[in-house]
Formats: C-alpha cells, sequence, structure tokens
C-alpha cells in the first residue's frame, strides 16, 4: 500500500505540472483582464496555457484549438471575450470541454470610450447560447470567478484542490470578519475615511 501511496503522489504532482486549464482570448486588450484568472490558478499552483484566439479575425483556429485542448488533457477552457463576444460559444461548440465565459467589457485607452453597451453586449452575447450548446457564463469581466469556478471542476478529481479552495473560503471568512470588526469600532465615519481616502 505504501508503494501505491507513493505512486499516487507522483501521479498527482505530474497532473499538476501539464496545463489542465486552458485560457483563450479575443484580443490582446483582453489580456488586462484575464490575467485574473491565471492569477489565482497560479496562486493554487495549478498549470495553465494562454493562448489569444480571435472568433472572428482568425475563425481557422478555432477547431484547431478544440482539437489541441482535448489532445493535452486539458479538463476545462476559460475564454474571455467583448463586444460581439463568439469566442467562448464556438469553442464550446467544437468541443466537450465545459468552456467557461468571461465577458469583458472593451475599453479603448486611447479614446477613453467603453464599448457601446458597456459590456452588456458581451455578456448576452456568451450566456445566450442557444439549447443544447452551454457555456457557463461569470458576470462581466470578473475573470477571477472564472479562475475559481475552474479550480471547483478540478476539485471533482483532485482532493488537494478540494483542500485549497475550503482555506481560500476561510481566508475570505476572516477577512469579512476583521473588517466588520474594524468597522464596529471605528464607526462608520472613521471607517470610510481609513479604508477608501
Ligand atoms: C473582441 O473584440 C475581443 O475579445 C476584444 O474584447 C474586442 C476588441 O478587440 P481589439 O479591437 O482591442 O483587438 O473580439
Amino acid at each position: 500500500t505504501s508503494v501505491r501511496y507513493i505512486k499516487n503522489i507522483f501521479r498527482s504532482m505530474k497532473i499538476m505540472k501539464k496545463p489542465l486549464v486552458g485560457i483563450i482570448m479575443g484580443s490582446s486588450s483582453d489580456s488586462r483582464i484575464m490575467h485574473g484568472a491565471a492569477e489565482i490558478l497560479d496562486e493554487f499552483g495549478v498549470q495553465h496555457e494562454d493562448q489569444i484566439i480571435s472568433a472572428h479575425r482568425t475563425p481557422t483556429r478555432l477547431e484547431e484549438y478544440a482539437k489541441h485542448a482535448e489532445k493535452n488533457g486539458f479538463k476545462v477552457i476559460i475564454a474571455g471575450a467583448g463586444g460581439a463576444a463568439h469566442l467562448p460559444g464556438m469553442i464550446a461548440s467544437h468541443t466537450v470541454l465545459p468552456v467557461i465565459g468571461v465577458p469583458i467589457l472593451v475599453y479603448n485607452d486611447k479614446q477613453k470610450k467603453k464599448s457601446a453597451f458597456s459590456g452588456l453586449d458581451s455578456l448576452l452575447s456568451i450566456s445566450e447560447m442557444p439549447s443544447g450548446s452551454p457555456v457557463v457564463t461569470v458576470g462581466v469581466n470578473k475573470a477571477l470567478n472564472a479562475g475559481i469556478y475552474a479550480l471547483k471542476i478540478l476539485a471533482n478529481e483532485s482532493s488537494s484542490i478540494r483542500k485549497m479552495l475550503k482555506s481560500h473560503k476561510e481566508k475570505q471568512h476572516k477577512s469579512v470578519l476583521k473588517e466588520s470588526q474594524d468597522l464596529k469600532r471605528m464607526g462608520l465615519k472613521k471607517f470610510v475615511k481609513k479604508k477608501f481616502k
């Protein structure tokens, strides 16, 4: 049994070494938002492979990427896109891997302008998939949540990720308690001044 135990440890170390998550985005401009997903995966020691794939500008890469993701054993794909955000849905139509969509609020730095519909365009483009071809969708720009959701999917097969998710929850609980204690002690006026000014 101890040999089997050691073998299992090595197997799980090997699993953690190869990318389990594919992060893709429609444009380099999305990378400023999508790095939120990468950060939480890094914190959990989960490898991910990151690429730019545009549903509109590089349409032939969609099927290619879906095959690549399956061949390389990815367990979940996180796909972010803004505006007419077809990337998550089109990738989902090429694979049975779960796809988590991140609607991105397109922001043009040079003109200091948001997209015409402030992210609602991307949100609806991703969430309103036809029956039979689902994409789960997080909130606008919520790449961190997509990362956490991917970890939850991976936790079904990994007790160490499950444990880390539990302690992540505990950390959140403690941090809210601490803030509440500070608020109670200082009163609203002082609290706001200290925290936000
Ligand atoms: C979408 O168009 C991309 O996902 C991006 O959010 C948006 C704007 O792309 P750029 O014009 O910044 O390349 O396809």
